[in-house]
């Protein structure tokens, strides 16, 4: 069996491209290792950019975050030298964010590929990808019981994230990674209560970073900066409200919402570029091309722009034998793929500095304050700031 095109992975990459060939009529299919139910929970990202909005809506895949997504145009600092707040709906090109949780998004998107016909296999993990220098390239997928079995197809669409089989595949000659580590780790928390704060907020300071975002009313994303290798179990709860307490201010500025932790995970804060994301017929989008680091929250922006350009690179490819934009796929992507890198590295900068008391660490301390000091009061700077902090 197969199709024109073999999509691995049902994330934001995978399911976007598959969507939007279905609606362009090029045969494709896709493959995903978890169940439906694994997808459809996992919650991740929550804040999605105008940008990424747009090509969800006008291809018909908005109905649900219009809906139930919310706006958010404003987001707070908090540092030692007190509070501020910058309202980017109104700054630079005035563009807000639409909070919409992942996995809402990914059911909607798995809802409407069925809706349209599409060939969805869940339960299908991919052990191995070939032929990728030919004109038929292959998948081996297994089913439920563990069976082998062959796909082949056109082309290759490798959606299956940072951890997939696809990236693995391109030889090491072919492309080159680029990659940081920021020794910088958060402890992800998901609390089963309404947002304590009407805005993101950003704490900075010298016991590490905190934060708070929204994603449901019933639902509170939190952030604390942990030590690398930490065991997201070994913090209690109550130590876990303490020290979010003590580092979100919440005495000069009010108290947190407590509530259940629902979930928790640590991340560490790593940003890989491969370039090009692309070798013979496979082409990688989203996490499995690169991943950046959660600080300005692009990861999931970035991997539906990069599938809306891959979309339109196999329509051509497929309907006007036009193999051009194909071609040009990683060339498309990267300049974007890039300036989100260098947001989000230069906020890893705003947001952390290490807290030793030897000259470095004071050193940086010190450029983290004379930064957010910069941004709180420069407003040519809180304009470049809104274009990055909700451009992709
Ligand atoms: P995904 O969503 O990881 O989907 C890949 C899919 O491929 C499947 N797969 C396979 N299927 C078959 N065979 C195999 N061998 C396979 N190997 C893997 C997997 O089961 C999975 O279903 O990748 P995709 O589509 O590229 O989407 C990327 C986004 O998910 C990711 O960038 C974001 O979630 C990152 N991210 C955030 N991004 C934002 O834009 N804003 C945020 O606020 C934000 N917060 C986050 C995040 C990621 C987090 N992680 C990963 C821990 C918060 C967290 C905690």
């Amino acid at each position: 069996g197969g199709a024109t095109v073999l999509i691995v992975g049902a994330g934001p990459a995978g399911l976007v491209l598959g969507n939007l060939l279905l609606a362009a009529g090029v045969d494709c299919l896709i493959v995903e290792r978890s169940s439906r139910t694994h997808v459809e929970r996992r919650a991740r990202a929550g804040f999605l950019a105008e940008a990424t909005v747009r090509v969800l809506v006008d291809n018909g895949l908005g109905t649900g975050l219009l809906a139930r997504g919310t706006r958010h145009d404003t987001c707070v600092f908090r540092s030692e030298q007190g509070e501020f707040a910058l309202r980017y709906g109104a700054l630079g090109r005035e563009e807000a964010h639409t909070v919409y949780p992942q996995q809402h998004l990914v059911a909607d998107l798995v809802a409407e590929f069925l809706r349209r016909g599409g060939d969805l296999r869940f339960g299908t993990p991919v052990s191995e990808v070939g032929g990728l220098d030919g004109e038929r390239p292959w998948l081996l997928a297994h089913r439920e019981d563990g069976t082998p079995y062959r796909l082949t197809g056109r082309y290759v669409a490798g959606c299956d994230g940072r951890h997939g089989v696809c990236r693995r595949r391109v030889p090491a000659d072919a492309a080159r990674p680029h990659r940081r580590r920021h020794g910088v780790s958060w402890l992800a928390l998901l609390v089963g209560t309404p947002p304590a704060l009407p805005a993101v907020t950003y704490a900075v300071h010298d016991r590490g970073f905190a934060g708070h975002m929204a994603r449901t009313p019933s639902v509170t994303r939190y952030y604390l900066q942990c030590e690398p290798g930490t065991d997201p179990a070994s913090w209690s709860e109550a130590a876990l409200w303490e020290e979010l307490d003590l580092r979100m201010r919440a005495e000069r500025f009010g108290p947190l919402r407590r509530g259940p932790v629902l979930e928790r995970a640590v991340v560490d804060l790593e940003s890989d570029v491969l370039d090009p994301m692309q070798y013979g017929r496979l082409f990688l989008a989203g996490d499995a091309a690169g991943l950046i680091s959660p600080s300005a929250a692009k990861g999931a922006n970035l991997a539906v722009m990069a599938a809306e350009t891959l979309a339109r690179g196999f329509t051509a490819a497929v309907h006007e034998g036009d193999e051009e934009p194909l071609a040009r796929y990683s060339a498309t992507c990267l300049p974007r793929i890039w300036r989100a890198q260098e947001f989000s590295h230069w906020m890893i900068g705003l947001l952390h500095a290490p807290a030793g008391d030897d000259e470095e660490s004071r050193f940086l301390r010190a450029l983290r304050d004379s930064r957010l000091e910069n941004l709180r009061t420069s407003r040519a700077h809180q304009h470049a700031f809104a274009d990055n902090y909700v451009g992709v």
